[in-house]
């Protein structure tokens, strides 16, 4: 690794730690280097908070340090807009930097190439794409949302390695061991949204909620329910915080819903079902970055169907279960030329089970 990936991979550290708590915004990490030595760290903090590069350079200054002519190492190109906090660009001219390292441009249309151009303009030496890849994937969610309007889809299955996801009788706690239950939960953390069917509400009476980790704000939670169908007492509505995408006009159970903080979107199509597509684009305008799937097989295969899907989420567990559930319900190919191919993005094993990360 040269001197400049050494320093972006602390940098692209320091960014985890804002994960759970950032978005919408995206989480960055930012480093800033003075005659070889790290003078200031910061990450992003919660919306209406600093950015990195405040932080950094604020943490700097409080050690008692001269940020004049030092290096600032940030996974993405400082912002140029006033969004919640006025423009990094601009803090970092006035605090004198000589130059600005980032892994990559902002694909926020607000900013695009300008707070780099800004920098510039004021006579600092920039550059970017240190680590590019590795930016993008912490905040692969973020990036879905600028460059595609809807989030990245993550659907997680945990099954027997036979494929199981339950006995025949719908038994499957426990398929996968606490590890990958934690890991998965983890998951669902990180996510602005998580989105089941009505099938799961009704069969599992789910909460669908943040417990094990702490969290500022939990989940959007997300029901498909084309029939409008829910009971009024499920779980999953205690609290509010729930949306709900229907394919009926039903009024007075929109109300009543509506009356216990539940929202109601109708948005069918032509076969008179929920549009899961139409889903996507709405909640990338709820500004969604990371939308996570815990579904059963009927909805995780309309999901895959209608290309909704961008990376399944898979524990198998080293257990063989026989005759039982499958994780899709999807009807018998014709030919195999038909099939669905994904690519493995990551494959690891997680306590005793493998967690396979797969990509369309
Ligand atoms: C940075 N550093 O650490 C992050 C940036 O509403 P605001 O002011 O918080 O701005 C949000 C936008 O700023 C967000 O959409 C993205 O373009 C950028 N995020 N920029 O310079 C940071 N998190
Ligand atoms: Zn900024």
């Amino acid at each position: 690794m040269t001197q400049a990936e050494i320093l972006m991979s602390q940098a692209l550290k320091l960014a985890e730690n804002g994960l759970l708590s950032s978005a919408p915004n995206p989480a960055i990490g930012c480093v800033i280097v003075k005659d070889g030595r790290v003078i200031g760290e910061g990450f992003t903090q919660p919306p209406g908070g600093n950015h990195a590069e405040i932080q950094a350079l604020n943490a700097a200054v409080a050690h008692g340090h001269d940020v004049r002519g030092a290096t600032v190492y940030v996974t993405l190109e400082p912002c140029s807009h006033f969004g919640r906090t006025p423009p990094c660009a601009d803090a970092l001219v006035r605090a004198g930097v000589a130059k600005v390292v980032a892994a990559m441009q902002d694909p926020n249309p607000l900013v695009a190439g300008q707070g780099l151009a800004r920098l510039q303009a004021a006579g600092i030496e920039t550059e970017s794409g240190v680590l590019a890849e590795q930016a993008r994937e912490l905040n692969i969610g973020f990036f879905s949302r600028m460059q595609r309007g809807k989030p990245w889809v993550r659907l997680k299955v945990a099954a027997s390695l036979d494929g199981k996801t339950a006995l025949r009788n719908g038994q499957s706690q426990w398929i996968t061991s606490q590890a990958a239950r934690d890991d998965g939960h983890m998951w669902r953390a990180r996510a602005g949204a998580i989105l089941t069917g009505i099938g799961t509400v009704k069969e599992d009476d789910p909460q669908l909620t943040v417990r094990a980790i702490q969290l500022a704000r939990q989940p959007l939670r997300v029901i498909v329910d084309s029939k409008l169908s829910i009971s009024p007492d499920a779980k999953i509505l205690s609290g509010g915080g729930t949306l709900i995408f229907t394919a009926i006009v039903d009024a007075e159970k929109q109300a009543l819903l509506q009356d216990r903080g539940t929202e109601v979107v109708v948005l069918p199509n032509a076969q008179g079902k929920v549009d899961l597509p139409q889903v996507m684009l709405e909640l990338g305008k709820r500004q969604i970055n990371e939308l996570h799937v815990e579904a059963g097989a009927k909805l995780n295969a309309s999901l895959i169907r209608e290309a909704c899907v961008d990376e399944l989420l898979v524990y198998l567990a080293p257990a063989i279960l026989g005759d039982g559930r499958g994780m899709f319900e999807l009807p018998a190919l014709e030919s195999l030329q038909d099939k669905f191919s994904l690519k493995f993005h990551q494959v690891m094993q997680v306590g005793e089970d493998l967690r396979i990360l797969a990509r369309f």
